[in-house]
């Protein structure tokens, strides 16, 4: 890898429609931005799900300037902010997270459980939960946008931003999925630009977690879901979600991490 690739790394606006093991690879590998698949989720259930979520006990906010707006169920690995006692917490919350999540669903199959098994079975290495030093992570986030007042400025994720434990050593990329249980009926819209952040763009997005919109090019595609869609990307890459409007906007979320081909994926929250 030479050192310009290294630092803003594109891939192209292609946005495939389903999830196999190709479409996975093309992700994974950059030579695609998106996989857009519509009807992953029976919209019904979700919009049951949605109703608890807003109202669950749970229900918090992150942490940094422009995201705090923005409500998620448990707490995430980047609200751990590199601090033991919250990382510790972090970890022994974690299982019983993915329970309560799994259960919010009962009777039915939660939409990140079934990605987990549909990704262990297409992903060629098959596919685990992350741990870190040893430990569990949770997976399963559920996001709160709340209307009129959540969105998401240009950002990016990346794990290594946010612990040195040494299993996140050789991952590659690093994706995320988003099922959508609920959706405003005006914005909400996901926009990616398909590239890493400028070194300079990075340092405002580790201090205010996004970039003011009008100081970037306008994204290179931009994608409003249906409820029950799932939308997997690298968010690696700059992305975005719009304001939204008269309604919540509730999602399940999973990064998944990409070690290649012959390594398991690994998820977290
Ligand atoms: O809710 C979405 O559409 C994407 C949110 C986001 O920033 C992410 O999943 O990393
Ligand atoms: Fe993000």
């Amino acid at each position: 890898m030479d050192a310009i690739t290294s630092v803003v790394r594109t891939a192209t606006n292609t946005v495939a429609t389903e999830l196999t093991t190709e479409t996975l690879l093309r992700l994974a590998g950059r030579e695609i931005g998106a996989i857009h698949v519509r009807g992953y989720y029976p919209p019904d259930i979700a919009a049951q799900v949605a109703e608890k979520a807003i109202a669950h006990q749970a229900l918090g906010h992150y942490h940094k300037q422009y995201t705090s707006s923005v409500g998620r169920i448990y707490t995430p690995h980047i609200d751990t902010k590199w601090d033991p006692e919250l990382t510790k917490q972090y970890h022994n919350a974690a299982i019983p997270a993915i329970r309560d999540i799994r259960s919010m669903f009962h009777p039915y199959l939660a939409p990140v459980d079934r990605l987990r098994l549909e990704l262990q079975e297409l992903w060629p290495a098959g596919a685990n939960l992350m741990r870190l030093r040893g430990r569990a992570c949770f997976v399963g986030a559920i996001r709160v946008f709340q209307p009129d007042r959540s969105e998401f400025y240009p950002h990016n994720d990346a794990i290594d931003q946010e612990t040195d434990a040494p299993e996140i050593e050789g991952i590659l990329n690093q994706l995320v999925a988003n099922i959508y249980l609920q959706m405003p009926d005006e914005g909400g819209v996901l926009r990616l630009w398909l590239r890493e952040p400028t070194p300079g763009e990075t340092g405002i997005i580790l201090a205010v977690e996004g970039l003011e919109p009008e100081t970037i090019e306008p994204p290179a595609v931009e994608i409003r879901p249906d409820t029950g869609d799932l939308i997997i990307f690298s968010p690696r890459m700059l992305h975005a979600v719009t304001l939204c409007r008269g309604k919540h906007r509730v999602g399940a979320a999973a990064f998944i991490a990409a070690k290649g081909p012959r390594e398991p994926l690994v998820f977290w929250s």
